[in-house]
This record gives structure tokens, sequence and C-alpha cells, in this order.
């Protein structure tokens, strides 16, 4: 708990009004899209970056963990405050500083949705191209934090290809630039690189320079059924495999779509077995040419049915039921244990088969949905609470089939809460302690963040 003169302090450093201490504000900061959830003592919402210094100092006087967050729609408990202490929220900080029109980049504050920056730059012609499928509410604070990737990562990359440069208060309180506004720099380590993806617990980033693209010129999405699983996932490896770059290639199997479908009340499928869907972007010529090679690869892979959206009504209406599958799922039962476990794109067929048999082993309800062109699939265990115990000895044999196939354990989501007591099957016990060094190194006294991505036995 915080005492009495610690709470006067945070007040006066954010304004009374800024810092939350009632029960029915900490509940609203207590949980993110895993389920998990911990009571913080307090809630800041700072002004700028040398509220959040100060804040960050007092922390280290008085040892309190402080939590930095941003939507809550974090999906490994990243956002948790598991150990109590002062959240940090941005809604104060959510202002696009800068479209530099010029030199293409944007400045933006932590706290702005990403889909407000993805519309504000189209208004101008330009492109953020990370989507995580909760644009419309997530943040890029957030999706700094957690290297975001999303619908179109298959062919632009994920948010660390998009960050030049950041201000980061450090644990200690020291406010530091890293990176700038150009696109090259060498000086020193990559700083920048080490913030994206640090999950929040090396710094606080209060401010943030992205790489915008030009705005591409056409736009074409196809959408392919399946009468079975295993010809989608082939498909889905054929087009990488064929030397096509599509935007995004979306996979969905039988019990998503059919989660989905009930959700929305749409009949998106015909009762389609798997669907994929492919988008396409780039001068006008070449997404026609595109479309049309992606076409007969599908029906060579065996697609029961190839359309095309025509409109972007009817465009829209797909992507709409695939970012709602994550909620959809649900409907099913009442625990979702979400997995991002991604492979070498030409193992999807095998990891998706794998998967299956696992399913079958231990009687669990599995849905795979995902970016298969990325070979990132959300392995979704579906569960009452009763079948934990089957489903965490299900969780590990799918890592072990992942790291078998030279895959990784989180594509996108991060290690956070969930995944921590895996981390060492995939890093083994060197890399591990080079991370828990360089964590040591920004944050001797452990209080920001504490208890995320290491295990509580490395702490
Ligand atoms: C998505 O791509 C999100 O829809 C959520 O990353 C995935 O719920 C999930 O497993
Ligand atoms: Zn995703």
């Amino acid at each position: 708990m915080l005492n009495p003169s610690v709470i006067k302090e945070l007040k006066k450093i954010v304004g009374s009004s800024h810092l939350h201490i009632a029960a029915e504000e900490l509940v609203v900061y207590s949980y993110d899209a895993t389920q998990k959830e911990a009571l913080p003592w307090a809630v800041a919402r700072p002004a700028d970056a040398s509220e959040v210094s100060r804040i960050l100092v007092l922390a280290n006087r008085e040892r309190f963990p402080v939590v930095p967050r941003g939507a809550g729609t974090g999906m490994s408990g990243g956002s948790v405050p598991v150990q109590g202490g002062v959240v940090l929220t941005f809604e104060r900080m959510n202002r696009i500083l800068e479209i530099d029109e010029q030199n293409l980049i944007a400045v933006v504050e932590p706290g702005v949705v990403t889909g407000d920056l993805q519309n504000e730059a189209e208004a101008r012609g330009l492109f953020y191209p990370p989507d995580p499928a909760s644009h419309r509410f997530c943040t890029i604070g957030g999706n700094v934090a957690e290297c975001a990737g999303g619908l179109r990562a298959v062919k632009y990359g994920v948010t660390r290809d998009y960050v030049l440069g950041l201000e980061v208060v450090l644990p200690t309180g020291e406010i530091i630039m890293t990176g700038g506004r150009t696109l090259k720099n060498v000086a020193g380590y990559d700083l920048t690189r080490l913030m994206v993806g640090s999950e929040g617990t090396l710094g606080v980033v209060t401010k943030v320079i992205l790489k915008l693209l030009p705005l591409p010129e056409s736009v074409r999405t196809l959408v392919a059924f399946f009468a079975d699983v295993d010809h989608a996932a082939q498909a889905a490896s054929s087009i990488i495999a064929g030397r096509i770059m599509p935007r995004a290639l979306e996979f969905v199997d039988q019990a998503a779509l059919r989660a989905v479908e009930g959700y929305l009340k749409e009949d998106l499928s015909r009762g389609a077995a798997a669907m994929l869907l492919v988008e396409v972007d780039g001068p006008e010529t070449s997404t026609l040419r595109e479309v049309a090679l992606i076409r007969e690869l599908l029906t060579r892979s065996g697609a029961a049915g190839v359309e095309m959206a025509e409109t972007a009504a009817d465009r829209e209406r797909l992507w709409k039921a695939r970012r709602s599958i994550s909620p959809a799922l649900y409907t099913l039962k009442p625990k979702k244990i979400n997995e991002d476990i991604v492979v070498p794109r030409s193992r999807i067929p095998d990891i998706v088969r794998d998967i299956a048999g696992i399913a079958k082993k231990h009687n669990l309800l599995i849905v795979n949905f995902g970016h298969a062109g990325d070979g990132n699939i959300h392995t979704n265990i579906l569960i009452d609470e009763a079948d934990r115990p089957r489903a965490e000895e299900a969780v590990k044999e799918l890592f072990e089939a992942v790291l078998r196939m030279g895959g990784s354990i989180t594509g996108e989501h991060g290690i956070g809460l969930s995944k921590a007591a895996y981390l060492p099957m995939e890093l083994g016990p060197d890399a591990l302690s080079a991370m828990k060094r360089i964590k040591d190194a920004f944050d001797p006294n452990q209080i920001l963040n504490p208890g995320k991505i290491f295990q509580q036995s490395l702490l």
C-alpha cells in the first residue's frame, strides 16, 4: 500500500484530479484482454515526461511498483499490476503532435489510438501500416511496448519497423531520446529497438517518432473458402512460396468461423471448414496481376470458392469479421487461453496438424486463426475452469512442437505474465540471463512493471 505522504506527493506531481485511489477507478485499470487481474494501489494520469520522471524518482525512493498501461487490450497480462503499485495511464498524453509531410514522419504521444493515427495519415495520402486487430482501441504506447504486429505485417513488418525514435523515461527517472527523425542512425547501441517490445519493463515511452509511407494506390481483397483446414493451410504456405507478397494473408478455421458468424449474426462462409482472407496493395496494374495469380494458386490448392470483395463496404465487412474473432470466441466457452505461436511459414500445415492432434489427445476445444502470412497462428484453447490442467499440458506440448519447427512461442503478444514460465524453453539459461542483466542495469530496484517476462524465481 502507499502511505498517505506518498499519495500526497503523487497528487502534487500530477495534480489531485489526476491521481485516483477510489476502488471503482482502480478496478478499471486492473485487467487486460487475458482476464488476468490485480488491483493497483493508485492510478496516475501524467501530463508529460517530466511528471513521469518525478513519479519514477519517487518510486525508487519509496520502492513501489510503477506499471505503464495503454488501452488494456494486451494479450499476455503485460499491463496487469500483479504486485500492486501505481498504474500510469496516458489518456492526457494522447496527441498527434506532428505529421511531417516533407519527411513522411509522425510524432505522437503514447496515448494516441492506433486507428486515429492511421486515419490521420490516410487523410493526407500517407500510410501507417502496423494494424493490430484492436486498432480502434489500442494505443501507440502499448503497441511500442509489445511490438504489436497485426494484419499487415506480412508485407509491411511490425511496430518496430516504423519506430525511428523515442523519448523514454528510464526507470531511474532520466529522460532520454533514442534514435531520431532520420531513417538511418547507428550512433551507439540501438536503444530504440531495445525499448520496442520490452513490455514496459525498461522504460516509459513518452513520445514516439514514426515512419510513414505513401498510401498505396489500390487495394484488392479476396476471400477463399475450403472444405478442410489442411488445404487452407497449404494454400497459405503456397502463396508465400509463390513469391507473392500480399499485405494481409489471414487464416480462419471452422470453429472460429462459426463463432464469429454467430457473434455477428452473419453468414460469411456458407458452412466452409476454413477461410483465407488475402489482400494486396500497390499500383492498379500490379494488384490486378497479383489477384489473378493468387486466385490461380488458391484454386490449385483446392479452394472450394474464391470471391473478390468488390466494394469498400464488402472489404470492411470481411475485416470487421476477422477483427471480431477474438471477442467472438468467448461465446464458445467462458475461458480463453490465447497463444500466438509463430513458425516458419512453410510449416503452417504441419503445426495446424499437430495442434489438431494435441486437441484430440487432451479432449480440448482448440481454435486456430490469424496471420498465416507471417506463420503466426492464434491458437486459442477454450475451456471451462475444470479443463485448465489439461489445457496447460496442451500448451506445453504446443510450445515444444513450435520450437522443434524453429518457431517462437510468441509472435506479437509478448511474454508478460502468461508465458513467463515458458520463456526458458525458448531462450535457454544464457540468453535469459543476458536479458535479466539488461533489466537489472536499467532498473536496479525492480520498480518498473515487476513480475513480467521473467519468472518469479529469477527476480
Ligand atoms: C488478433 O489478431 C489478435 O485478432 C487477438 O492478435 C488474437 O485473441 C487472439 O488470440
Ligand atoms: Zn493477432
